[in-house]
């Protein structure tokens, strides 16, 4: 029998039971197996467990069972090792399908594994290989195939950055020599990618964002994805008609809400702006709550905006600087009152969001191509200590930025960016899951540089591909670097 240690173990959930620890153990038999979760990552890995002591002491097969933080993993593994115990098992709590994985996830799968195979050393500073990396290829690439025949390089586009404003662009001291970054290498499918040239200086494109904060499927096109319906009830229905949010009450006056949180720079004053239809004698309303930079919300600092019974119209909220984070709640009261919500935007105030116009770069191709590698990555960016809810949430809603392939015969595909899935910052330690190494490691063994490569099967490989554009996104702290794509 399989049981989890928590409910036995004093230091644990067990100080909640009637008998536990010691006591408790003594009275069970002794062909259980424990599986002793500790979710905790922040302290030193030599740091014992006294649950792991008291099981493993009393005859109990023990297995420790880690979450996601990799020091976590590192205690654990150390620790079971050191006792006695039987091995690790992970906990996910969540979808294991690789592409729905976040990538602390699949960093803590390969490093439970690697650690239960290896746990004499588990020091992080000693592993010499990067583990989220070799899961993440081993997932996603199973669904390309290999090169066939040559692949090349696109030649350099105009207005190539290279030099001292590239290397501040990636976070490096002034005095780091960009060469580096032509340094040859070959990604996980064998592919290398020619680095842009200009003067004879390696570079990127280099496209800063613009400032804005996206609301995800702003405009309901996509569903609620994006979204969450928060405390949902039977009295209220959340649905999608039309391309419009449509909330209908039914009855009661529980707070029910549809809402999504932004990421928003602290500097600045912001409008949201909305679009809104009710019938019925009750009414609608927008909330805004301000929060900090960990998404904490301060109820204090709710503005709502109220719109009664009437045809389509545009309503503004301001919210004042100092916010660093922004929820976006949309509610429906008064049995029987239906509202329809659509076309919500958070721009800074008093700029026209038509001003927002990305920066572009046309890069000349003029071949045919079965798959685009892009080498990629965005500038340096203030990233939070391990802390996996934190740097999700702190790059859900901002727009690395957009590729766009235009063919020669006038149609274009669309290429997203999307933050750890397809790109990430060059000092992010992850790749995004569809990401594979290109240059990643330490330069004169201290600054972290990950400049990754991103693969693109393209949908029309018989269609002659005249450009790429490559588009900012939408922060201005946040430039989108595009070291050179390859062909085949
Ligand atoms: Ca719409």
């Amino acid at each position: 029998m399989f049981i989890w240690g928590d409910m036995i173990d004093p230091g644990h959930n067990g100080r909640y039971m009637d008998m536990c620890g010691p006591e408790l153990l003594a009275r069970l038999p002794k062909d259980m197996t424990i599986f002793d979760w500790k979710y905790d990552g922040s302290r030193e890995i030599s740091e014992p467990y006294p649950s792991m002591k008291m099981f493993i002491a009393a005859g109990l097969p023990t297995i420790g069972c880690p979450w996601y933080a990799p020091k976590g993993v590192a205690r654990l593994a150390h620790n079971i090792y050191a006792e006695g115990g039987e091995g690790l098992m992970l906990t996910a709590w969540n979808n294991t399908s690789p592409q729905a994985m976040p990538t602390e996830w699949i960093r803590a799968l390969s490093l439970t594994a690697y650690l239960s195979w290896s746990p004499e050393d588990c020091d992080l500073g000693h592993l010499a290989f990067v583990p989220d990396a070799i899961m993440q290829g081993a997932a996603y690439w199973q669904r390309v195939d290999s090169p066939a025949g040559q692949t090349r390089s696109v030649a350099a586009p105009p207005g190539v950055t290279t030099g001292a404003e590239l290397v501040k662009l990636l976070g490096l001291p002034a005095s780091t020599n960009a060469s580096f970054i032509a340094t040859p290498f070959r990604n996980v499918r064998g592919v290398a990618v020619d680095v842009f040239r200009h003067g004879g200086q390696p570079g990127a494109v280099a496209l800063t964002g613009r400032d804005y904060a996206v609301v995800r499927n702003a405009d309901f096109s996509d569903g609620l994805k994006g979204w969450s319906v928060a405390a949902a009830g039977d009295d209220t229905v959340f649905e999608v008609e039309g391309g419009t949010l449509k909330a209908t009450r039914v009855e009661g006056n529980e707070f029910r809400r549809v809402l999504q949180d932004l990421r928003l720079d602290a500097d600045r004053a912001y409008t949201v702006r909305y679009r809104v239809r009710v019938e019925g004698s009750g009414n609608a309303k927008v909330w805004t709550y301000s929060g900090d930079a960990s998404f904490r919300w301060d109820e204090a600092s709710q503005v709502h905006s109220r719109s009664q019974e009437g045809e389509w119209t545009t309503k503004e909220i301001e919210v004042p600087p100092r916010s660093a984070a922004l929820r976006i709640c949309l509610t429906v009261d008064g049995p029987g009152t239906t509202a329809w919500f659509d076309d919500i935007e958070v721009v800074e105030k008093g700029v026209d969001p038509a001003t927002l116009a990305p920066m572009t770069a046309s890069i000349p191709v003029d071949a045919t191509a079965r798959v685009l590698t892009f080498m990629h990555a965005t500038s340096h960016q203030p990233l939070l200590a391990d802390n996996m809810r934190s740097n999700r949430e702190n790059f859900a809603n901002v727009v690395p930025g957009e590729y766009r392939v235009h063919y020669a015969d006038g149609t274009t595909e669309v290429i997203p960016l999307a933050y750890r899935v397809n790109v990430v910052a060059c000092n992010d330690p992850n790749l995004g899951r569809e990401c594979d190494i290109g240059l990643f490691g330490t330069l004169g063994g201290s600054a972290f540089i990950n400049l990754p490569t991103c693969t693109w099967p393209n949908p029309h490989p018989e269609k002659t591909i005249s450009t790429i554009e490559a588009r900012s996104g939408s922060s201005s702290e946040m430039a989108l670097l595009v070291f050179g794509i390859a062909l085949e």
